[in-house]
């Protein structure tokens, strides 16, 4: 074939997607610790979430949807770079920086012709790179007035609550930032409903009236289950869930671990609101240290305001996302953007009578995943094929009609947004944890998951042990099994499968640790 032929053959060669009006824009809204429990179109139990749920209406829902590294740093990274935490460099949020010069998915987009921005968190120590336009918060952030850090560096109080600051800001940018004759990338990365769960306002009375079901493993003992046992993150113990900072229980002269990290953030608040502020927590706070509740009344109290608040915060999120689609609906864009909605991971909300993240059990490691699809893509509904989200930074690049590095780990979604189920999708997913020792003491693990329901752990480091699940029978996983007798073939098995995709994925840490 000559020059001239291969150039009139190349308009077929290039995706569909890629065609028609131009390519896709992508609206990525990463929430931080917020968990399918808690929202409507996963489970229906505790709260209302009807515009996250209008976000799967008009697209789909993941259903096995999972990250490889249960934190936020960590997962961001993931994200950003479709790569293990041990290709990226950013194994924990304690000692990591990321390093900026590496290759990321927002620098590939650019080069593909992308406008790039980053609004809200994001938790990566080094300064964003690859963006078009960034503002960021400073480490975890502030629900009231909070800060931003501009792209000059400096840091910018704003008057407000996060929530909808980072919805104006997002707006802002797509309404009059960005290049209107290319297509974009806009990241909004909220702080909602990260802890300690500080509500806006006019929502500080919402679910006040609600009586949230305990769930079944909130007494669980741990038995089996070492590094379980070991951790620090109960609700009843006062050490873990802190009463002040956490359920806001505020006594004059009670000086708890975090009572000086409470003040500070609800300090930020202008009078007015710091009045109504105290107003309603502290009737709720003298109440309750009148009752003086113990054991598990204790537990069931803190339990109540734990979900409580944090439905509130999630309030105002599904609110934003709201406004954000209503945007993009009135600008015109909708139909021609993917967006989509996730969380840097799940979250315990109670389960095992925890809150916070970390372990490789389903309520931490999957994350919810909905997508609004854009005219072109015509799946709909549930999708039950494994993910994880180093497939986010591959899809985006995919979807935009740019080229997929090699060496990105992560696989494209696009086949499943297009309605198509290849045969060969993995069957297995890849998990490994690191930040240990640190807060909430949970141990240094890696794993396998399969599509069949069966998963093997290995803790590790000041530890050795492994535990082993069959959700299909043990969906709560309180009954680890390994080394039960009749377990032995699917424990070769499984091994077997970890061993492959650390080989694959090049874990030379985690392959060392097998044998142990
Ligand atoms: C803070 C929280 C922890 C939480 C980590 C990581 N403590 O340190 O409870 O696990 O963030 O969360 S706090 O006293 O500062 O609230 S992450 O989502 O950013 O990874
Ligand atoms: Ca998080």
């Amino acid at each position: 074939m000559n020059k001239k032929q291969l150039l009139l053959l190349l308009p077929t060669l290039v995706p569909a997607v890629a065609s028609a009006q131009g390519r896709y824009n992508i609206v990525y809204i990463m929430t931080d610790d917020h968990t399918a429990q808690m929202m409507s179109c996963y489970d229906n139990r505790f709260v209302s979430t009807p515009n996250l749920d209008r976000i799967a209406a008009d697209g789909v829902k993941f259903v096995n949807s999972y990250v490889a590294n249960s934190l936020s740093g960590p997962s961001r990274a993931c994200m950003l770079t479709g790569k293990h935490s041990h290709k990226n460099g950013f194994t924990n949020n304690e000692h990591g920086i990321f390093d900026g010069s590496q290759q990321t998915m927002p620098k590939l987009l650019q080069a593909a012709g992308y406008q790039t921005a980053l609004i809200g968190k994001w938790h990566l120590v080094s300064e964003p790179t690859g963006f078009d336009y960034y503002n960021y918060l400073p480490g975890q952030g502030d629900y009231y007035n909070p800060s931003f850090i501009t792209m000059t560096g400096d840091t910018v109080v704003e008057k407000g609550y996060l929530t909808n600051i980072i919805t104006d800001k997002a707006i802002d940018w797509l309404e009059h930032g960005r290049d209107k004759s290319k297509p974009f990338l806009l990241l909004i990365h909220h702080k909602a409903c990260h802890r300690n769960w500080l509500p806006e306002l006019k929502y500080i009375r919402e679910y006040e009236d609600k009586t949230f079901d305990l769930p079944a493993t909130f007494y669980d003992d741990y038995a089996g289950r070492k590094a379980a046992a070991a951790q620090e993150m109960e609700i009843a113990d006062n050490n873990h869930m802190d009463i002040i900072y956490d359920t806001k229980m505020f006594r004059p002269g009670l000086d708890t671990r975090l009572t000086s990290n409470y003040l500070a953030m609800i300090g930020r608040m202008d009078s007015g609101d710091r009045s109504a502020y105290d107003y309603f927590y502290d009737s709720l706070a003298i109440d309750f240290w009148n009752r003086n509740l113990e054991g598990k009344a204790l537990a069931e109290f803190k339990y109540q305001r734990y979900m409580r608040d944090y439905a509130k915060v999630l309030k105002s999120l599904d609110d934003n996302v709201g406004r954000t689609l209503d945007y993009l609906r009135d600008a015109g864009l909708l139909d021609s953007t993917l967006v989509v909605y996730t969380s840097d991971q799940g979250f315990f909300m109670g389960e095992h009578g925890w809150f916070d993240k970390r372990f490789m059990y389903e309520q931490s490691y999957s994350t919810p995943l909905v997508m609004r699809l854009p005219d072109g893509l015509s799946a709909r509904g549930d999708i039950s094929e494994m993910v994880q989200n180093i497939d986010y930074a591959p899809t985006f690049l995919d979807i935009a009609g740019a080229e997929i590095p090699a060496d990105i780990q992560g696989e494209s979604l696009l086949p499943l947004l297009e309605g198509k189920h290849p045969k060969d999708w993995r069957q297995s997913l890849y998990y490994h944890y690191y930040e240990y020792p640190a807060e909430h003491s949970v141990k240094r693990h890696y794993g396998v998951s399969t599509a069949d329901g069966w998963k093997l752990i290995h803790f590790y480091r000041d530890i050795n042990e492994w535990e082993l699940y069959n959700l299909n029978d043990d969906p709560n996983e309180l009954n680890n099994i390994y080394g039960q007798p009749g377990t032995e073939k699917v424990t070769k098995r499984l091994k077997k499968e970890l061993v492959r995709l650390q080989k694959q994925y090049d874990d030379q840490e985690a392959l060392k640790l097998n044998a142990q």
